[in-house]
Formats: structure tokens, C-alpha cells, sequence
């Protein structure tokens, strides 16, 4: 059994719209081990002390020095092995990715869950918003390759990017074909909430409706060629929440990320 690390990186300092995202690792924690339901995920996995090692959050302070703390925790993490990276705002992917390329590890394909692509070459002047760590992590040679599923925000900036740095965009009602297309070899999944219709995930800071169901974010996390070797789940907002629905979803993606990873991990890592 191959253990999987979860670290939380409590940010949203680089939000564009409303802030949150920042109290979304307590709530995923909780929703995860609420006694509302069990900790074996769908292939029989039961995340316990073997399976998973929760490092806890990162000790940020909303402060530019953040970066590097995100940078050095991530690193840390994945020196040990697979890791998953709870958000906080979509602007963490890039210092995991910085602190993925520290630790060793080749660059690896991401599949990439969101309503929006995130490729700004900054936004509103913020270089490190959290709509722009995909162009960063391309520009810095940080991944092998982008998919992007339930991309449903498109404008000329964005299709440019995507273009530019070879990211490949799929729209809802093109999934299919995003599934073909997942990448072979080690694949990164970032999951943004908000690709999921706001039907599925109301709290998220950014409602754009339209987007994927639970269960295709599911045969994502199973049908990823992979092997998948971490992740993250990013921009729950619990302010905006129902009920706790959207912090039970993002424990349910968890609780199946974590298990494919501890699979992959078990069979191909030793
Ligand atoms: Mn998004």
C-alpha cells in the first residue's frame, strides 16, 4: 500500500471576485470525515493511517512570501511520494507544480477540471492570479502537456493562449472527446469545483452553469490513463455553500483521487 500525502494550502489572496476558497480545507476535513457516510472509495480502497498521511495546512499568511511556503510545503510533500493539495484558490497550482519540478519529479501531463482555462497572461495585473497559473506553469516548462475539460468561459485572449502553449480545450458538450484525448504517462489532476455544473457545486465563487456532472468528473479520475501521481481540489468557497453539498463533493473527489492515486501508486512505484 502505497501512502498518499494531503496537504492543505488555505489561500485566496489571488481570487479576482470574492474571496473564501481560503476556508475550504477545514470543510473538506470535516466533510470527509463526517459520519454522514465511510471512508472506502468506489475500487474498495479505504482511506486510513496506510493509505493516507495528512500533513495538515500550510502555514500561510497572505503574504508574497506565501509563494515560496507553498512552494517548499508541496515540495516536501511530493519528495515523500504521490500528494494531494487541497485549495484554496486556483492560483496554488503553480507553486505545487514548482515545488513537483523540486522534488524531482519530470514534468508531468495535467488534466485540468474547470469552467474556465486559467491561461491569463495575468489578470487585472496579477501575474500570479488565480486565473492564470496555467500560463505560468506552461511558460516555465512545468507540465508535459495540458487537457482542460468543461471549459465553458472561451474568449480571443484565452483561445490564443491555449493555442500558444498547446493546451487542449474541451467544452462540455465536447467530453467525449476529452476523454480521448487524456494523456498517457504521469498526469497531475487539478480539479476547479467550478467545472462542475453549479447544479452539482452551488458553492464556488464563480457560478457559470453549463458544466460537467459528478459522475464524468468521476470517469475522469478512473479513466485517466495515467498513472496519476498527485492532484489538487481547489476553489470550494464555503461561504457560498448549501448545506455542506459542495464540501461533501469535494470529499467524495478526494476520497476517489486519493484511492486512484494509492492504486497507481502501489502497482507502479513498489
Ligand atoms: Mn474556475
Amino acid at each position: 500500500m502505497r501512502r498518499v500525502s494531503l496537504l492543505g494550502l488555505p489561500t485566496d489572496q489571488h481570487s479576482s471576485f470574492l474571496r473564501g476558497a481560503a476556508k475550504a480545507p477545514p470543510a473538506i476535513r470535516e466533510a470527509l470525515y463526517s459520519s454522514h457516510s465511510h471512508l472506502t472509495a468506489t475500487n474498495g480502497l479505504m482511506l486510513d493511517a496506510e493509505s493516507l498521511r495528512d500533513l495538515g495546512d500550510a502555514p500561510l499568511r497572505e503574504d508574497v512570501e506565501d509563494f515560496e511556503r507553498m512552494v517548499e510545503a508541496a515540495g516536501q510533500a511530493f519528495a515523500a511520494g504521490p500528494a494531494v493539495m487541497l485549495g484554496g484558490d486556483h492560483a496554488v497550482t503553480y507553486p505545487i507544480l514548482v515545488g513537483v519540478a523540486a522534488a524531482g519529479i519530470a514534468p508531468p501531463q495535467i488534466v485540468h477540471i474547470d469552467a474556465h482555462s486559467d491561461l491569463y497572461e495575468d489578470f487585472e495585473g496579477d501575474p500570479l492570479s488565480h486565473a492564470s497559473p496555467f500560463a505560468r506553469i506552461m511558460e516555465n516548462g512545468l507540465a508535459a502537456g495540458i487537457v482542460q475539460l468543461g471549459i465553458r468561459t472561451p474568449n480571443a485572449h484565452l483561445t490564443a493562449q491555449a493555442k500558444r502553449y498547446g493546451v487542449k480545450v474541451f467544452a462540455p458538450h465536447e467530453h467525449e472527446a476529452g476523454l480521448a484525448a487524456l494523456p498517457t504517462g504521469p498526469t497531475y489532476i487539478s480539479i476547479d469545483l467550478d467545472g462542475l455544473d453549479p447544479a452539482f457545486a452551488p458553492g464556488v465563487s464563480h457560478h457559470e452553469p453549463g458544466g460537467l456532472t459528478t459522475r464524468e468528473v468521476l470517469e475522469v479520475i478512473w479513466k485517466t490513463p495515467g498513472p496519476v501521481v498527485g492532484g489538487d481540489i481547489v476553489e470550494l468557497n464555503p461561504d457560498r455553500d448549501v448545506n455542506g453539498m459542495t464540501a461533501v463533493l469535494a470529499a467524495k473527489l478526494l476520497k476517489e483521487l486519493v484511492a486512484r492515486i494509492s492504486t497507481d501508486a502501489t502497482a507502479s512505484w513498489g
